[in-house]
């Protein structure tokens, strides 16, 4: 009996101190240790993993989350929970390769208890850590190799043997960018998880969700797994992009990117720390040191592959909708916009174009004169682009359908587990989809779109449904089951269909949109333009994005910014919302205010739902017509310089529309601002979004700036502003110290981008100021690659001097703009010659033509 109470008292005193060592773990480092959904995580089952059971005092507040209370896990490791050790560690040419050992198996099924580490020191500013002795799934992307360690890293790495764990630090200020010893390493065969500390609550990327561009780290969970869905928050939707930015003190900056493309939870908590839990693939992430957000993004870029730069007209304003219903009265919509005289170059078709609903046909009916509509569109100057699914219907009598009779011949569909074709559902009924990651398919793509092509000779396309989506759970024959179909731990908040989207979207790479990019390049032999509803890191490259399903709302023209922003940092910066809302019908007011702010959105097109009303400009009344018109005309007139900030986003990686942060790192109340943003690194951009204002509030960093119409000049000492905003006015500001090219806009970005240029120069407190323009023939392919453009820099110092590369001297400037001129010059010269000035308070404005076909130096002032 003695020594029973003996024993029992040793238990309890165990299971005291243990007791007390959980209870030392602050609510914001408890990293949860139940992280399965919809489970009501007891004290058993807590325990059963040997974890820490520390219920709330109050009582769970949701029900789908009832084993915490305002996020806070109620079961969560403990400080010696067992994870990895590290056993060996050499020296290689590149870094270091360790090898690392788990003794006690955890509670999910296949842990892999040897695993091997190699630390890369691939650049100065880049460290990869991977898994190099694998036979997993890795995802199929080019990534640079490097292949000899970096001379003088910003990064010094660190690592903990019993826990294994590793800790990185930037070399300058010793601030800790990453340490995983935090929590517990899994490394299982469908549970891969571990967590880090993270320098600061400011974190951005994690792309595509709904929500603010700043992530809130109060307990938030984003699920990442491409699904079709119409936006809503907290839950994963089209685009897959594992890559956050975050913010150190100081105004430095760095990123990680996980190179996983399985379904996974990446799961914010305020410590502020993240834990990364995917259900497959695995373990290879990169760090970026910057040390600012943009250089950041350039080493993001380096990575995943630069941005295309786009074809010209992909800048201009595009007009869609659904439920046009047939291709004549798309084509009234395209005459009243001329008639109108509102800037157009693109109209587009959504599915009603197609007969019932077939990639590669169209209704010859309702739909008869779609040729015709091309050909005039192409008169015009104008472009054609048209909605393409995956799916391909799969029910037409055989000798009716070649894309599908074809298809099987050349076996291109997805088979299911018997090898038979696998049959899902989508808008033409039971479909079969497109195996992307076979040459065949490419080929097959390709034959399609050229056989389509020389019915309808369109321009670009639009890939929709891509997640891919599938209107049945599974397919015809169901779910198979097996451990892939029911996984250990599924992640996301809504029940995600894994079945067959596993296989749909295990490459997750999406390959229909370099098949169709290539195709393209093939058909029509200019830069291809594509447009992709689910995204995934290097998509960029070939591809732009809009923001998907969205409502006529108020609340979705605001949160358009943060999506806008986002998709810059994950290096897809060709990006806009439908303006005006797709979903409902927009009030007038709020297609004014959208149609303002659309104008600078880098991929600009008013879309709208079947079944609602026309929302197309010139659908409202002659005063909101009027300001959507200036709006779109302001965005033709600044064309110039929104081409080359997408150059210097193909060639460096920059963003195009970027947040305040960017420029003004070092501010902290530019971090969570995403009601304004820049384009590039001088034009500001504050938008209304509200009802009923005639006034917008927006914050002005430290400096100088100008108003982009009359060139009046703030001083912010970094402060909010009040600017007025009658109903025709989206506010618009220019940094001091730039110069940007203006051209006198016009009904297409073909007419328009061939009048001379108008230069503004925003001057700086000691009068200088500088600016740039890439200018090359808008449409043939790698003019960059090739040497076939023109690049002028503008710089002001007393002076404004261009400098020009031969291929620039066909480029003539009209007149010339100076913000912050405080008296009046007696003189203005242009090459030495006196020219024509006009001078109003702070602004002097300068004819230059007349003085030659180019113009080398402006003397102002
Ligand atoms: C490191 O070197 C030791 C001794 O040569 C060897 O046993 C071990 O397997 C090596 N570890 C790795 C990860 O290569
Ligand atoms: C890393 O995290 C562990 C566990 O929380 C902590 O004990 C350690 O101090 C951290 N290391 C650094 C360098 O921050
Ligand atoms: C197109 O068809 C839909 C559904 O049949 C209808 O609601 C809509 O009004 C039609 N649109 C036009 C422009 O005729
Ligand atoms: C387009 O250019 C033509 C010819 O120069 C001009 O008459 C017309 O007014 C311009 N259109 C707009 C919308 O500025
Ligand atoms: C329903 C909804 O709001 N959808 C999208 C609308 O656009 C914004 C930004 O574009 C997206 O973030 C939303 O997810």
């Amino acid at each position: 009996i003695l020594q029973l109470i003996a024993i029992l008292l040793f238990n309890n005193t165990a299971a005291d101190s243990r007791q007390e060592a959980c209870s030392l773990i602050p609510e914001a480092w408890r990293f949860d240790c139940y992280p399965e959904r919809g489970v009501v995580v007891t004290k058993e089952l807590c325990e059963a993993r040997n974890c820490c059971f520390i219920p709330a005092s109050s009582p769970a507040s949701s029900a789908t989350r009832p084993s915490r209370r305002n996020g806070i896990p109620w079961c969560f490791y403990p400080s010696d929970f067992p994870s990895y050790s590290l056993v060996s560690l050499n020296d290689t040419s590149l870094g270091q390769k360790g090898t690392l050992v788990r003794n006690v198996k955890t509670y999910y099924p296949a842990d892999i208890l040897t695993l091997e580490v190699e630390i890369r020191y691939e650049t100065n500013t880049r460290l990869r850590i991977t898994d190099p002795m694998n036979s997993r799934f890795e995802v199929p992307i080019s990534v640079p190799t490097a292949t000899k360690k970096a001379e003088s890293p910003d990064y010094i790495v660190e690592h903990s043997k019993e826990p294994f764990g590793l800790r990185v630090k930037r070399r300058t200020t010793g601030r800790v960018l990453l340490n995983t010893t935090v929590a517990p390493l899994f490394y299982a065969d469908q549970f891969i998880q571990f967590s880090t500390s993270l320098t600061s609550q400011f974190i951005y990327g994690l792309g595509e969700h709904r929500s603010t561009f700043l992530h809130d780290v109060h307990w938030n969970t984003l699920t990442m797994w491409a699904r079709d869905v119409p936006p809503m928050e907290q839950t994963n939707l089209y685009g897959v992009h594992p890559f956050y930015l975050a913010m150190e003190e100081g105004g430095n900056a760095h990123g990680f990117f996980l190179l996983n493309s399985n379904a996974m939870d990446v799961a914010l908590q305020p410590a502020p720390a993240v834990t990364w839990r995917t259900i497959g693939g695995i373990l290879d992430f990169y760090i970026f040191l910057g040390p600012d957000p943009g250089s950041v993004i350039e080493q993001y870029a380096e990575v995943i592959g630069y941005p295309a730069m786009p074809i010209y007209w992909a800048l201009g304003y595009h007009l869609c909708r659904w439920g046009y219903n047939t291709s004549d009265s798309t084509w009234e919509v395209v005459k009243s916009m001329r008639n109108y005289g509102m800037p157009q170059d693109v109209q587009w078709n959504d599915i009603d174009y197609m007969d019932r609903f077939m990639d590669f046909t169209f209704d010859s009916t309702k739909f008869a004169t779609l040729p015709d509509l091309v050909k005039d569109l192409h008169a015009h100057d104008q472009r054609y682009v048209m909605i393409l699914d995956p799916g391909i219907s799969s029910t037409q009598p055989e000798g009716s359908y070649w894309p599908y009779d074809e298809g099987l011949k050349r076996g291109v569909f997805i088979k299911d587990n018997d090898g038979k074709t696998l049959i899902g559902k989508v808008w033409p009924g039971l479909t079969a989809y497109p195996d992307f990651s076979d040459d065949v398919t490419h080929e097959w793509w390709y034959d399609n779109l050229q056989r389509f092509h020389q019915k309808v000779p369109f321009d670009g396309l639009w890939i929709d449904m891509n997640e891919p989506s599938n209107f049945l759970d599974g397919s015809t024959n169901g779910c198979p089951s097996n451990s892939l179909e029911n996984p250990p731990y599924t992640p996301g908040g809504l029940q995600i269909s894994i079945s067959v989207s596993f296989s749909l979207n295990l490459l997750r790479v999406d390959r229909i949109v370099l098949f169709s990019s290539s195709a393209l390049k093939r058909i029509v032999a200019k830069r291809p333009f594509v447009i992709s509803r689910s995204t995934f890191p290097s998509q960029g490259m070939y591809s732009g994005h809009w923001l998907g399903d969205n409502r006529s709302q108020w609340k979705d023209l605001y949160t358009s910014i943060a999506g806008m922003l986002t998709f810059n940092l994950l290096g897809i910066p060709l990006v806009g919302a439908d303006i005006c809302g797709f979903g409902e019908e927009p009030q007038e007011e709020m297609c004014v205010r959208w149609t303002q702010l659309g104008a600078f959105y880098p991929f600009t097109r008013n879309h709208n739902a079947i079944g609602t009303k026309p929302q197309d400009p010139t659908a409202f009344s002659p005063l909101a017509r009027t300001a959507m018109k200036q709006a779109l005309l302001l965005r033709y007139s600044l064309f110039p310089v929104l081409y080359t900030l997408f150059h210097h986003a193909h060639v460096h990686g920059h963003t195009v529309a970027r947040p305040l942060m960017f420029e003004f790192p070092a501010d902290v109340r530019t971090y969570g601002i995403d009601k304004q943003f820049l384009w590039g690194r001088s034009l500001l951009v504050t938008p209304v979004l509200d009802p009923g204002v005639d006034y917008v509030d927006g914050y002005f960093p430290e400096g100088l700036w100008y108003d982009y119409y009359m060139g009046d000049s703030v001083r912010s000492k970094g402060e909010e502003l009040r600017l007025h905003a009658p109903l025709d006015k989206i506010n618009l500001h220019l940094r001091e110290g730039s110069v940007i090219p203006t051209q006198a806009p016009n009904m297409t970005l073909w007419v328009s981008s061939s009048q001379p240029l108008h230069l503004v120069s925003a001057l700086s407190d000691d009068g200088s100021a500088s600016g740039d323009l890439f200018w090359d023939d808008g449409e043939s392919i790698d003019t960059y690659e090739t040497n076939q453009y023109a690049y002028i820099i503008f710089s002001v110092v007393q002076v404004l001097t261009l400098n020009y590369n031969a291929e620039a001297t066909y480029i003539t400037v009209e007149t010339a703009s100076f913000y912050g001129v405080k008296e009046k010059p007696s003189r203005v010269l242009v090459n030495s010659q006196d020219a024509q000035f006009t001078y109003r308070t702070n602004q002097v404005r300068s004819e230059v033509m007349g003085e030659g076909t180019h113009t080398q130096e402006i003397a102002c002032c």
